[in-house]
């Protein structure tokens, strides 16, 4: 820890090191200050990734490969501090994915949750666990943990989407597994519209046994999730650092919708000045509606719709937004609140 000096060297401690290192063993009060630090400290840095320029290079790929041979056409979005490690944050992937009309991105299954937001496109398809829903802006759609899942564009337009996926926290505790269907498609064996009927109208079925830890609801469509927000401005409650925010659940116990990610909408009303935030979870932000501006410890962001930005953990970020603005965003939350982990600071506010 950093009030305690890191122990000095002298030839007899160091070549005490060397041989006990030959037997796989090491000195604790090395490393000690940099094992167990008083504040979190990341590789993860603040990013911005515009959205037209990232669509312009998503969209020059689909003419180097189609989704069936990528299996995903994805650009991944790599946090600048960690590049090469697929992550936009130390514990979450983040990608941008493109399903051409016409294509099949084919159906796999994995350990790995997935979540998708809608950012362009209309009325193409993801099919999980024999259940299609169609896709529109703003909507935020559920693969849980190993079920099978298929996308197919019959729209004629292109669908793009953000991935986000838990991929370096499974990494992290060596439990990925995965595997192809044998069919490009599976088969779909339940009605469109079931699982929003069955779970998603405050009700359930009277012996519904919740099994499988992500929600069944699996696409929360945004016409609902605005309307929401909007019903509720005019109450005039707002929180001082996140204006209106909402958190996604689970109607089986109420808690977030997915194991291991955190999803939430919110509302930044236009001349909201938002007071400083900072929390453990690194924070990936998706804006839907509205421009304005994020300062993410000492640098400033300038949005507009669909744009991306990361706030990695226990850094400061404050919101401006320029007109009336919806953000949606994700995080590792849920993990840590289970594991005992998550921390909030709210400043002055
Ligand atoms: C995956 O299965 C999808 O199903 C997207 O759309 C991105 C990134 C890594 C591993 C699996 C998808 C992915 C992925």
């Amino acid at each position: 820890m950093d009030e305690h000096p890191p122990a000095a060297e002298t030839p007899e401690r160091t070549a005490f090191y060397k041989k006990i290192a030959e037997r796989n063993l090491a000195p604790l009060w090395s490393v000690l200050g940099d094992l167990v630090t008083p504040e979190p400290k990341s590789p993860c840095v603040p990013h911005y990734w515009n959205y037209e320029e990232a669509k312009a290079f998503l969209l020059e790929a689909g003419g180097l490969i189609s989704a069936k041979e990528a299996e995903r056409r994805v650009l991944i979005f790599e946090n600048p501090g960690m590049p090469g490690e697929s992550k936009i944050t130390t514990s979450l992937y983040a990608g941008l994915q493109l399903v051409l009309p016409g294509e099949v991105a084919p159906a796999h299954r994995h350990s790995q949750s997935a979540l998708r937001f809608v950012l362009d496109g209309s009325g193409a398809h993801t099919a999980v666990d024999g259940e299609r829903t169609l896709m529109e802006v703003g909507d935020f759609v559920i693969t849980p943990p190993w079920a099978w899942h298929d996308h197919g564009n019959t729209s004629d337009e292109p669908m793009i989407w953000l991935d986000g996926l838990d991929i370096p926290m499974v990494s992290f505790y060596d439990a990925s597994f995965a595997e192809m269907h044998p069919n490009d498609e599976q088969d779909v064996t339940r009605k469109h519209g079931d699982s929003p009927a069955r779970y998603g109208a405050n009700m359930a079925p009277i012996d519904h046994r919740p099994s499988g830890a992500a929600s069944p609801i699996f696409n929360y469509p945004y016409t609902r999730t605005r309307e929401a927000l909007e019903t509720m401005r005019a109450q005039d409650e707002w929180d001082p650092c996140h204006g209106l925010k909402m958190r996604y659940i689970n109607p089986n116990d109420g808690g977030y919708a997915m194991p291991t990610i955190a999803t939430f909408m919110q509302l930044l009303p236009k001349g909201f000045a938002a007071a400083a935030y900072r929390s453990t979870d690194a924070c990936v932000y998706a804006v839907v509606e509205g421009s304005g501006q994020s300062t993410v410890d000492g640098q400033t962001f300038t949005w507009g719709p669909k744009d991306v930005f990361v706030v990695p953990s226990w850094k400061w970020v404050t919101h401006t937004p320029a007109e009336d603005a919806v953000l949606f965003s994700f995080s590792d939350r849920v993990a840590q609140e289970k594991l005992g982990l998550w921390r909030e600071d709210r400043g002055n506010a």
